[in-house]
């Protein structure tokens, strides 16, 4: 098996099927991950630890979702030095502007790049952007990607052009 290039960390099994995008494009792209559950608050021993050993393992980029009072990418981000991307997890008080704002409200100095909320699929592709700089392979993945959905969005206009609105939806 490879040796995963990207962890996906998340707080909960409630954030899995969101957290899922993030792995479904991985795979796609053929980039080895690994994917764990450790929370800030309930496991902060083990957030610590799996962090700081994060690089000597060979892993290049965190992915980190969590929600609510979402503490978890933050203190990944302050255990290594290595990049790591936050998803704010949506909740169903507050919408996960709770979530976005704990995650992105860092203090300067200790960087998390975040996502959109449930933003994972993003943050899958944004850590092949980061390891495609290493990696021609990886980089002509995402070029394939793009051209790929680039190809989805012409054929709809086409479809759209040829049917209008109603048949469109049919
Ligand atoms: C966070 O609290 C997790 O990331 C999750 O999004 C949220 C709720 O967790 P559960 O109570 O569903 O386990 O730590």
């Amino acid at each position: 098996m490879l040796k995963p290039l990207v962890s996906i960390v998340m707080g909960s099994d409630s954030d899995l099927d969101i957290m899922k995008g993030a792995a479904d494009v991985l795979e796609e792209l053929g980039i080895a991950y690994e994917a764990v559950i450790i929370s800030a608050h309930r496991t902060p021993e083990d957030a610590r630890d799996y962090s700081k050993g994060a690089e000597t393992r060979g892993v290049k980029v965190i992915i980190a979702g969590a929600g609510g009072a979402a503490h978890l990418p933050g203190v990944i981000a302050a255990y290594t030095l290595l990049p790591v991307i936050g998803v704010p997890i949506k909740t169903p008080t507050l919408k996960g502007v709770d979530s976005l704002y704990s995650i992105v409200q860092m203090p300067s100095g200790i960087p998390v790049g975040t996502m959109a909320i449930d933003g994972a699929k993003n943050a899958g592709i944004f850590a092949a952007e980061i390891l495609s700089l290493g990696s021609s392979e990886i980089a002509d993945k995402l070029s394939q990607y793009r051209s790929v959905m680039a190809g989805q969005v012409s054929e709809k206009s086409k479809r759209l052009v040829e049917k209008g609105f109603e048949e469109y939806k049919k």
